[in-house]
């Protein structure tokens, strides 16, 4: 069966769940958290997708982040093309690689070294075992409905896929393992004291998402970043953040630019990989040089530092800077802010937005933790986002997701946009 040619994502989908779990290659992708089955696309270019069918969707998923310039932007491609030309893969060092650790450690201050990996998930769990390495403890702190890929100590109330599945303590994950994660409620600092005392030297590191955006998307209360830095200075833990989502597409420099916090370790991907699969991790050099070889934390990988990758990222990362793209997102989200609450007026609803991320809540606020996310009508939820999906526009999934913007919205594409979520929030409502 020629299943490039197919063009229809039913069938596809039929054929997909006979073979790969659940049809799907990543939960979030199945639908379930909305009712009905995925669409399959065979093309997507600036903020558009097109289905296997031929349809067009203005897409506000962005692949999960990385589509920061929108999809399949030129200079992107064309890096990708030349490099290509060159080979796809060493496994020796190359000299992408070092362009891409210079970019990241310019652009991100607080990392001094870094080390390339393929995805999040590996950028977060080498991060925590570094820290455990670093600081000779085992326990870690996280916060609830914050998601850091799949890793085993960190799938202890996490967010995403996790908790729209029902699953935010995966099976498989071994007990003694998640006793060693306590979990906290987010932007709660007396909490973070309280566990610190009660584990009293024993905390190798905290890991949040700065801005949280795997249960919607909420932020940091005045003070709590700043709170919880200064608790792990004093205790000598090491603080981590997940800027997966965040760096280089709130601002140059993520979350810790804008909120104005020096992490100890940063967790990266998505947008360096300019679409390809990638990560990364670093910080201070003191902690980083305890990895291998130079050091006895041991990381490794075939593919990581991969040429492709790395050019992509780059090309990507350059487009940013040459077009000041995070100014030219700011005013797109502020635009999309305006018209998206003149369409919830009077309605119970919560719009959150920092930079080119946005959650639309179906509940009547605030959204400052797990806990508040959860009381948001998913059902009503549900409705909207296949009502709009019915009108061309594809948001995520899921209530615990966030949106993305890309340099490719355009201003007539966002009024379009309105129209659409003012129809189906009438239709819900
Ligand atoms: N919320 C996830 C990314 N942070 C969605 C991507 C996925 O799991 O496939």
């Amino acid at each position: 069966m020629d299943y490039a040619m197919m063009k229809n994502s039913r069938e596809l989908f039929e054929a997909a769940k006979k073979r790969i779990p659940g049809g799907v290659n990543s939960p979030v992708r199945a639908f379930r958290g909305v009712g009905g089955e995925p669409f399959f696309v065979k093309s997507a270019k600036g903020c558009r997708l097109t289905t296997v069918e031929g349809r067009e969707l203005i897409d506000f998923v962005g692949t999960w982040g990385p589509a920061i310039l929108g999809h399949a932007a030129e200079p992107v491609i064309e890096a990708v093309r030349e490099a290509a030309k060159g080979g796809l893969s060493f496994g020796t060092p190359n000299p992408f690689e070092v362009e891409m650790a210079e970019t990241i450690c310019r652009m991100v201050p607080s990392v001094e070294k870094v080390r390339m990996v393929n995805s999040g998930t590996e950028a977060t769990m080498s991060c925590i075992r570094l820290a455990r390495g670093f600081t000779g403890r085992n326990k870690i702190i996280k916060f609830e409905g914050c998601y850091h890929g799949h890793v085993d100590s960190l799938l202890v109330k996490a967010g995403s896929g996790a908790l729209t599945h029902g699953h935010p303590d995966s099976a498989g994950v071994p007990e003694e393992l998640a006793k060693l994660t306590v979990t906290l409620p987010f932007n709660d600092l007396p909490a973070v004291e309280a566990a610190f005392a009660a584990n009293s030297g024993e905390i190798a590191a905290i890991i949040l998402e700065p801005v949280p955006a795997n249960a919607g998307l909420y932020l940091p209360l005045p003070g709590f970043l700043q709170g919880l830095r200064d608790l792990c200075t004093r205790e000598g833990t090491v603080l981590i953040f997940d800027e997966v989502m965040t760096v280089f597409r709130l601002a140059r420099g993520g979350a810790q630019e804008i909120f104005k916090i020096t992490p100890d370790l940063t967790a990266m991907g998505k947008v360096i990989g300019g679409g390809l699969p990638v990560g990364a991790f670093g910080g201070r050099a003191e902690i980083m040089d305890r990895l291998s070889p130079d050091g006895p934390v041991y990381q490794a990988g075939t593919l990581s530092g991969n040429p492709l990758a790395m050019a992509a990222g780059l090309a990507q990362l350059r487009e940013l800077e040459r077009i000041d793209g995070w100014a030219h997102l700011e005013k797109t989200g502020a635009t999309f802010e305006a018209a998206t609450r003149a369409a919830c007026a009077n309605r119970p609803l919560t719009f959150q937005r920092i930079g080119s991320m946005f959650c639309l809540y179906f509940q009547e606020g605030p959204v400052r933790h797990l806990a508040e996310a959860m009381s948001s009508d998913r059902a009503r939820f549900a409705k909207f986002f296949h009502g709009c999906l019915e009108d061309g526009v594809y948001f995520a999934p899921s209530q615990f997701e966030a949106g993305f913007l890309s340099t490719a919205h355009t201003p007539a594409d966002l009024e379009t946009v309105a129209a659409v979520v003012e129809k189906n929030l009438a239709r819900v409502f």
